[in-house]
């Protein structure tokens, strides 16, 4: 696969700017997803009765945030293992609540670009190519393995 040592220092860089405000990468992150995708709105269930994006959803930060944690470790096993580990059991589970929810493969690629393009908000002249590069790889092989589970769980 060839998951470099700079990659996984530019995602773990990167991670660890946008952390420093989990409120505003959330729901721009959020919000991106929405921009992209207005009907994706109604996947949501906090979501669902609201007019706006909530801007102090406990849920939606909790749930943006493992998002990026979860690329994040997924580049870091990119690196050591050269394929991605996720628990079995966590599979299942998002493999199960995705699939419930409605979601569907286009809706990987919108969820991506959402991501880069908070990445690219939080880094300023930090963002390029390469940390682009790096984090889509490493969503690209997060994302196919929860789709891999929602395609055996149908
Ligand atoms: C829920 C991660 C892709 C829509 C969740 C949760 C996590 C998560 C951690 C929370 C599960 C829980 O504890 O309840 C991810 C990751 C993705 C991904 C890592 C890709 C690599 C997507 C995509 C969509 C989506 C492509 C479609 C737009 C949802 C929805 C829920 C959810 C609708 C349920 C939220 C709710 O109603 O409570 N996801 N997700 N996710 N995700 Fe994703
Ligand atoms: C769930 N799955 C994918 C992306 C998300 C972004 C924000 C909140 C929840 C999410």
């Amino acid at each position: 696969i060839g998951f470099t040592e700079k990659q996984e220092a530019l995602v773990k860089e990167s991670w660890e700017i946008l952390k420093q405000d989990i409120p505003k990468y959330s729901l721009h992150f959020f919000s991106q997803i929405l921009e992209i995708a207005p009907a994706a709105k109604g996947l949501f269930s906090f979501l669902r009765d609201s007019d706006e994006v909530p801007h102090n959803n406990p849920k939606l930060k909790a749930h943006a945030v493992k998002v990026f944690k979860m690329t994040c470790e997924t580049a870091i096993q990119l690196r050591e293992e050269g394929k991605v580990v996720v628990a079995d059991t966590t599979l299942q589970y998002l493999g199960s609540i995705h699939l419930k929810s409605g979601v569907i493969d286009p809706h990987f690629e919108v969820v991506k670009e959402a991501l880069l393009r908070t990445l690219k908000e939080g880094l300023g002249e930090k963002y390029n190519e390469e940390v682009e590069g790096a984090w889509s790889q490493a969503y690209d092989h997060l994302a196919l393995a929860i789709k891999t589970e929602m395609k055996q769980e149908e």
